[in-house]
């Protein structure tokens, strides 16, 4: 969104009549489909967070590999149905276009496997032998390369290196065997700065026939990803370089995000991975520290492993963490660049310190409700009722239990509780008596020497 545009949305209930006016709104009428999901395609699996169940208790303890391994989850996300064919396990992707959701109002069209960015999560042991079938929807060629995996040459999918690409209509075949575990990621090696950019990414985890360090009791998996979506787009730019202005765990950006729900004393791995086209993501977890235990090379000796709070997770890596969720309550859990917080809305529109009066009184005479914004600050301005061009959110991010969340994109919640077999995924903490920070009186504030 450039400066003019700007201004034309800086005027509060500007209504929709003005959203002919702005760039890109010629697309605005088809932005979302609906009806023409790749529901259709074979194999398809529905990817959609409102159609999923919240991970809870029942997710828990479900054994994926020897040793008492319990099931990676995917927050948001679904799991590759594998078949035993003959002692290989046999899986379908289908690389093809569908409409998806970020949060609330923000819909693309993307490129994904299953009908789902980011794919659904490849799951099985070290040794396994994997056949997978991937048939091309897409309007171009395409590949799947399997990031990290140690495989023959020619299963490698560089097309042109290792393959003839995948055309359009056509069904291609990989086979080989899990030679090493570890946490490794898929992603197309054709046209990848388009098709990286429009959401073609998975997660391939592959469990240790032996399991490597502590048991753990909750396995998740996250990608994340950054997006430049023009407001009242339809697709997201794959030219884009910089500005992006949709920051996703796994493809859905807070408040869309599902929490990640753990049980208080519980060990917990959190795997992360990063296919964005140019971004690195720091990501801060509040409430506890943990251990970088492995990245997509393989495990970290444990006298390696620093104690940390933020894992940098560089474009092209997976990290993976490891922690005891000992202190309960809402844990934040994000990107701790700020733009990576922000919602399409929330990049250009500050006017920290300006005097504004004679804009407005300008801009009044041609759009009565205008108002500039931002001023002091933009705290605050994501849950102002405004205005948005279709296929946009508000700056920022959604409800929390005391007022407005100010953060967006890449956030999460952590929830740590004592109960976690009945809690409520969607519920709130509930804070001990006296131990939430509030106003201080005056008297306590003399009684400890603090002027104001
Ligand atoms: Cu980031």
């Amino acid at each position: 969104m450039d400066r003019r545009q700007f201004l034309k949305w800086s005027g509060i209930a500007t209504g929709a009549a003005a959203v002919a006016t702005i760039g890109g709104a010629a697309d605005a009428q088809d932005a979302t489909p609906g009806a023409r999901t790749a529901a259709a395609h074979a194999g398809a699996v529905a990817n959609a967070a409102s159609a999923l169940p919240v991970h809870g208790s029942a997710a828990r303890g479900r054994i994926a590999a020897p040793g008492g391994q319990v099931a990676v989850h995917t927050p948001n996300g679904s799991t590759l149905t594998l078949r035993l064919v003959d002692g290989v396990k046999v899986g379908h992707l289908v690389a093809g276009e569908f409409d998806h959701e970020f949060t609330t109002g923000v819909r693309a069209r993307c490129w994904g496997y299953n009908g789902g960015t980011p794919g659904p999560t490849i799951e099985a042991v070290e040794g396994d032998r994997l056949r997978i079938y991937v048939t091309n929807r897409l309007p171009e060629p395409t590949t799947v390369h399997w990031h990290g995996l140690i495989l023959p040459n020619g299963m490698d999918g560089v097309a042109g290196l290792n393959q003839r690409p995948i055309p359009p209509g056509e069904t291609f075949v990989y086979e080989f065997t899990l030679s090493r575990p570890g946490t490794f990621m898929y992603h197309p090696h054709y046209d990848e700065m388009t098709q990286l950019a429009l959401g073609m990414m998975g997660m391939f985890i592959v469990h240790p026939r032996r399991p490597v360090g502590p048991r753990v009791d909750r396995d998740f998996a996250l990608m994340t990803h950054e997006w430049r979506l023009e407001a009242g787009a339809r697709r997201p730019d794959p030219n884009a370089m910089s500005d992006f202005n949709v920051l996703t765990f796994n493809s859905r950006a807070f408040p869309s995000t599902e929490p990640l729900l753990v049980g208080r004393g519980e060990r917990v791995r959190i795997r992360l991975g990063n296919l964005s086209p140019m971004d690195h993501h720091p990501i801060h977890l509040h409430g506890l520290f943990f251990h970088e235990t492995a990245t997509d090379g393989g495990y970290i000796p444990a006298s390696a492993q620093r104690p940390e709070t933020t894992v940098l997770v560089p474009v092209g890596s997976t990290r993976v963490i490891e922690f005891v969720a000992d202190e309960p309550g809402d844990w934040a859990m994000h990107c701790h660049m700020t733009h990576h917080v922000m919602m399409q809305m929330g990049h250009a529109r500050s006017m920290l310190g300006a005097d504004t009066r004679t804009l407005d009184r300008r801009m009044s005479r041609v759009s009565p409700e205008y108002m500039s914004m931002g001023q002091r600050g933009m705290g605050g301005m994501g849950e102002m009722p405004m205005a948005v061009p279709p296929n946009s959110a508000p700056m920022r991010g959604g409800e929390g239990p005391f007022s407005y969340i100010d953060m967006g994109g890449m956030f999460t919640v952590l929830k740590v509780r004592d109960d976690v077999g009945s809690a409520d995924p969607r519920g709130w903490f509930t804070h001990p008596a006296g131990s939430v920070a509030g106003p201080a009186d005056a008297a306590r504030r003399r009684a400890d020497g603090i002027d104001d």
